[in-house]
């Protein structure tokens, strides 16, 4: 976090991670009941530990996380401190807390302007998320511009168009078909002119294309460092929560090409799989940044790791 605190809160939503919760709720309710019939239960018994195991994964957290979580309640359980399911679970949000708690999670915004280069596969959320961190950044006193260097579709750019005329900030776009890397350089240049700080960067994501694909996000990535060595100073990768654990894989093809500072996990509003979080980042490495709820601008926050596993663990309604 290169940012003062003041300049960049945790949380910039007031009610965000509520909203969370109660999004949350729509789509994991059998998971719910799992949590609630295995940590309501009087004692450990016999099947207490594959059961939970079995909650973990069926919240999509990934074999790793609930087998390592498990492993280490069990080890307390037979020390002294952790004797009944209801200890298992105050001691589950350490541990699963543990495993999140090493990795900076703020934005770094330290340029001028700043780049942001969003990636991701097709459909995941990039563009959405472009024009809801637009906004996001906006009500924190920042100034965005956005660039249309997903070039493939005119829908592409009309989309991210429509986007900022929302979140009232400016786009660079140029013809469909130009070629990415000078919309991103032309970006750059506008914001140096026009006094913008950070240039959100909206790129195409076509699978059937991926080796071309990861060379254009190569080349804009080299036009971006030629104006600054340091940018972009965060590229991004934007996941589907809805797709699960597979999103890691689809997403590892980007943080080989070239390298992911953070990610922003989209579409966190009506999911199953809650635990996805926890999941991605064990297979990623990789601190997820921004959480999306939704489609409106407003839908869209900081990570905060504390907030997320009380939304996760919580059982009753919110
Ligand atoms: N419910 C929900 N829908 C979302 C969220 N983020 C994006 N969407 C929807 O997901 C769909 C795809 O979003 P886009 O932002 O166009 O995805 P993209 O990655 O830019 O897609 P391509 O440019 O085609 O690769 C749209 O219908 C969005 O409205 C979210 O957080 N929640
Ligand atoms: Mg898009």
């Amino acid at each position: 976090m290169n940012a003062p605190p003041e300049d960049q809160p945790a949380s910039a939503r007031p009610g965000f991670w509520r909203r969370f919760s109660q999004n949350l709720e729509a789509g994991r309710r059998a998971y719910v009941a799992d949590l609630k019939e295995v940590f309501g239960r009087p004692a450990i018994d016999p099947t207490f530990w594959d059961d939970l195991e079995a909650t973990l994964l069926a919240a999509d957290t990934g074999v790793a996380v609930a087998t390592r979580a498990v492993e280490r309640l069990r080890q307390e359980a037979a020390g002294a401190h952790l004797r009944t399911p209801a200890d298992a679970l105050a001691h589950l949000k350490g541990i699963l807390g543990a495993e999140m708690a090493p990795r900076p999670r703020s934005l770094n915004l330290d340029g001028r302007p700043a780049v942001v280069l969003v990636v991701g596969v097709n459909g995941s959320g990039k563009t959405t998320t472009i024009g809801k961190l637009a906004f996001w950044l906006r009500r924190q006193g920042r100034r965005p511009l956005l660039a249309a260097a997903d070039t493939y579709r005119a829908a592409a750019i009309d989309q991210l168009r429509a986007l900022a005329q929302r979140a009232q900030v400016e786009v660079v776009a140029h013809q469909p078909g130009a070629d990415p890397g000078a919309v991103a350089f032309d970006a750059v240049q506008a914001a140096l002119a026009r006094g913008a700080d950070v240039v959100l960067v909206d790129t195409a994501g076509r699978l059937h294309t991926r080796a071309d694909l990861m060379e254009e996000l190569r080349k804009v990535r080299r036009v971006l460092q030629r104006l600054d060595p340091n940018a972009p100073q965060e590229v991004l990768a934007v996941l589907d929560a809805h797709v699960g654990q597979n999103s890691a894989r689809q997403v590892k093809v980007f943080a080989e090409a070239i390298g992911l500072t953070g990610l922003a996990v989209a579409k966190l509003d009506g999911t199953a799989r809650a635990g996805v979080v926890l999941g991605i980042e064990e297979e990623l490495g990789v601190p997820t940044k921004l959480v999306g709820i939704g489609e409106g601008l407003e839908d869209l926050d900081a990570f905060d790791p504390s907030e997320y596993l009380d939304a996760l663990l919580r059982m009753e309604a919110t």
